[in-house]
């Protein structure tokens, strides 16, 4: 057996927790690893975290695709796309959370997450997540630990998990089509802001050329993903910036309540893009916005300019928390107040240290 048979051998057979851990430069170890799974794999799973966002999505959709290519005779994708994303190649037959593992007399063979750690994952998903004799994490968050995995493709240099996908497709060999240009595009977009935030590097931008060049429609693209919104995500927007107030020295802070999202018949999803108004006031280095998901339960956005390790900060409040530097997220339980009251002294204090 050679080095990289041995590699995906001692990979799958290995300890649990044990996970073959890798960065960018294992690319080809770990492609080589997963596409031997894949063809072989009579049943996938692919999900990224509950609340999936179009970063995820995309690589989820893209690797379905892929991993069909490679001979996976049934690849299920779970989630929800929000309204921004129905359009997408292959969203029509996206599985909704909470029907995964319904049909437990099928179960999967291969399991992937993407774009998050399955910590993340949806409570149905995770428990079939966790039934796969084989599971997989691709990702780019720097919190993700790879525990729990017998692969993990982790590269938290990359922009976005969709360009991680892309590299996949290259070691493996397959063509790049306009379907998947437009859906890895749209996880680009999504994770740079439109090519705005600090994660984009000459080689986002390149590869984002390279997307066009299949002949997609970029400016319809950014219409749907970045600016078009419902207008209940409108009304639930100018709710947020209701609330919206400074904390302290650097930080802002606005909240939404669970009862918002049935007065204004919007959903979640349409929540994406309203922390960075609060990031955006003059002056503010740390942006908070409280989510009453349920009653009791308190999701919190964290987003900041520079200064503040968002990443580290959201661990700090719930060890399942984490994401990027420069955004991140994590769960509190607790009356919304509470929370809030809870939560503004461990904003002031990341400021003072930042
Ligand atoms: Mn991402």
């Amino acid at each position: 057996m050679n080095r990289l048979g041995e590699s995906v051998k001692d990979a799958l057979e290995g300890a649990e927790g044990a996970g073959l851990w890798v960065g960018g430069e294992g690319l080809a170890v770990f492609a080589a690893a997963l596409g031997s799974v894949a063809a072989g794999a009579a049943r996938a799973l692919l999900s990224g975290p509950a609340d999936p966002d179009g970063d995820s999505i995309a690589a989820c959709l893209a690797l379905a695709d892929a991993l069909r290519a490679l001979g996976c005779a049934e690849v299920v994708v779970a989630g929800r796309p929000g309204h921004r994303y129905a359009w997408m190649p292959g969203a029509e037959g996206m599985v909704p959370d909470e029907a995964i593992g319904a049909d437990s007399d099928r179960p999967f063979s291969l399991a992937v997450v993407l774009d998050g750690e399955r910590a993340r994952l949806h409570s149905a998903v995770r428990a079939a997540f966790d039934a796969a004799p084989v599971r997989v994490l691709v990702d780019h968050h720097r919190s993700s630990q790879p525990d729990g995995y017998q692969l993990a493709l982790v590269a938290p240099e990359s922009a976005s998990t969709a360009e991680l996908v892309l590299h996949l497709m290259d070691a493996w060999g397959l063509p790049l089509g306009p379907a998947a240009a437009a859906q890895l595009y749209t996880g680009l977009l999504f994770d740079t802001g439109g090519f705005r935030h600090s994660n984009t590097r000459p080689e986002t931008l390149r590869t984002a050329a390279r997307l066009l060049e299949q002949g997609i429609d970029h400016n319809a693209i950014s219409l749907r993903v970045l600016y078009e919104r419902r207008e209940p995500a409108l009304r639930l927007l100018a709710r947020a910036l209701g609330t919206a107030r400074r904390s302290g020295e650097g930080g802002a802070l606005g909240w939404v309540r669970f009862t918002d999202f049935g007065a204004l018949h919007a959903d979640y999803s349409d929540l994406e893009g309203v922390v960075d108004h609060l990031l955006h006031i003059e002056g503010v280095e740390l942006a908070a916005l409280f989510i009453e998901r349920a009653p009791g339960q308190v999701r919190l956005s964290l987003r900041s300019r520079a200064r503040v390790d968002v990443s580290a900060l959201a661990r700090t409040l719930d060890p399942r928390g984490g994401g990027h530097r420069r955004a991140a997220g994590c769960v509190r339980e607790g009356p919304l107040e509470q929370v809030i009251a809870e939560v503004e002294p461990a904003l002031q204090a990341a400021l003072q240290a930042g």
